[in-house]
């Protein structure tokens, strides 16, 4: 755990001449406003904006507890710096698909960085029904080029190991590993859910324990394949978006870890955003959004397995790698388990401690009932089933079985 000496946590006040301590990013004549804009569990995030030339810039400091629980939960504030290497590699690797960064500064654990101001997070947007025609094309670039090319099969295996080391997580790692893999699935303290769910969660997830073996498997998967380096919370909140260009955000869950963590936690929001938009009123927008979120969803799949064969047969560096059928079967492999990681983040999003708005703002008690219900069987399903949901056909086919 990183110790603090000189850190202290930042306001509106004292942020605006922390920056001009760190960076000279304004004219010496700009009028610099800052807002907390922070809405993630776990950081201080404000944006600073000069009023003269509307530059502005992001600054985004670490706590040493997790935000939504406040002081009582503590947390190692040295996650700034492994967010702040991962995004150096990824904005390398992926031409700019993630912000620039200026500076990390690990005293006050603090990132200053590109304010993408032209793009809103994708969560909120899709909550608004908006489609984003481009975006599974530029994700699956992200996925393929940050999740392949950081493999074994792409990097000299010293080097690798070496990377393993540098991004090793634990703290981070504890928390996904018990907010998705252990306690949606028991009774636990930090679970949350509404009294419809009690009953349901009881019957339908601490009471299943075929269920329980297939999310135990999945969970030792998770801590022990050291497969790749993971974003390691690729949902909607850790994406900008707009018409035109996909920036990922927040990775300061990185660690090595398998492939399908990231690409499940991906479908499984944009299937959660599916069942939050089937409870809106009927509209053309609705239509147009729920045909969206399908094709987003069979080519996030379907484009990424693609993509990552094709950059295979051109990156494989590892001999035995390149025998034959090798690629379709590790590929093979983590579609299976991305199946298995969107069933446990729906689960955990539903029941668990941090849920997610496209279920929880449905205002009708009756159709977030639904909704929530509809999410854990569906995820069940996925879980039990990943073998053969291979394909976005078989996400739709999944879909179409509950909704
Ligand atoms: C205590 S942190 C809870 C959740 O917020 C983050 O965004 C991760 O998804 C984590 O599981
Ligand atoms: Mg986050």
């Amino acid at each position: 755990m990183k110790e603090l000496k000189n850190y202290y946590e930042l306001n509106n006040d004292t942020v605006i001449d922390y920056l001009k301590s760190k960076l000279d990013y304004f004219d010496d004549n700009a009028d610099i406003v800052s807002q907390e804009i922070g809405d993630g569990n776990l950081n201080l995030v404000f944006r600073l904006i000069d009023n003269n030339s509307s530059k502005s810039v992001i600054i985004k400091q670490a706590l040493p507890y997790v935000r939504a629980a406040g002081e009582s939960w503590p947390l190692d504030i040295g996650r700034g710096e492994i967010e702040s290497k991962i995004l150096k590699i990824e904005y390398d690797l992926t031409d700019g698909l993630v912000p620039e960064i200026y500076c990390y500064d690990g005293e006050m654990c603090c990132m200053i960085m590109e304010d993408l101001k032209d793009y809103v997070i994708m969560r909120t947007g899709v909550l608004d029904l908006v489609n984003y025609p481009k975006f599974a094309d530029q994700v699956t670039d992200f996925m393929v080029k940050t999740l392949l090319l950081t493999t074994d099969v792409v990097v000299e295996h010293k080097e690798k190991k070496e990377m393993v080391k540098d991004f090793i997580n634990p703290e981070l790692c504890e928390i996904t590993e018990e907010l998705v893999y252990t306690e949606p699935f028991g009774t636990y303290e930090r679970n949350s859910m509404e009294d419809f769910m009690v009953d349901f969660h009881k019957e339908q997830l601490e009471g299943d324990e075929e269920l329980k073996l297939e999310v135990a498997k999945l969970k030792f998967e998770f801590m022990n394949n050291a497969q790749s380096l993971l974003h390691g919370d690729l949902h909607t909140g850790s994406i900008f978006v707009n018409q035109d260009n996909t920036k990922v955000i927040d990775p300061e869950f990185a660690f090595y870890g398998p492939i399908a963590y990231d690409v499940g936690a991906l479908i499984a929001n944009l299937i959660m955003n599916y069942l939050y938009t089937k409870t809106r009123e009927d509209s053309d927008e609705k239509v147009a959004h729920e045909k969206w979120l399908e094709s987003a969803i069979v080519d996030c799949i379907d484009m990424f397995a693609d993509k990552f064969l094709k950059a295979f047969k051109e990156s494989a560096t590892d001999e035995m790698a390149k025998v034959d059928g090798f690629d379709k079967w590790y590929l093979n492999e983590i579609l299976v388990g991305t199946a298995g990681v969107t069933g446990c983040e729906m689960v955990r999003r539903t029941v668990g401690f941090a849920h997610v708005k496209d279920l929880d703002c449905i205002e009708d008690d009756e159709k977030r009932k639904w909704a929530k219900q509809t999410n854990i069987l569906m995820a069940k399903e996925l879980i039990k089933s990943r073998s053969k949901i291979v394909t976005g056909k078989d996400y739709l086919k999944v879909i179409e079985k509950f909704v």
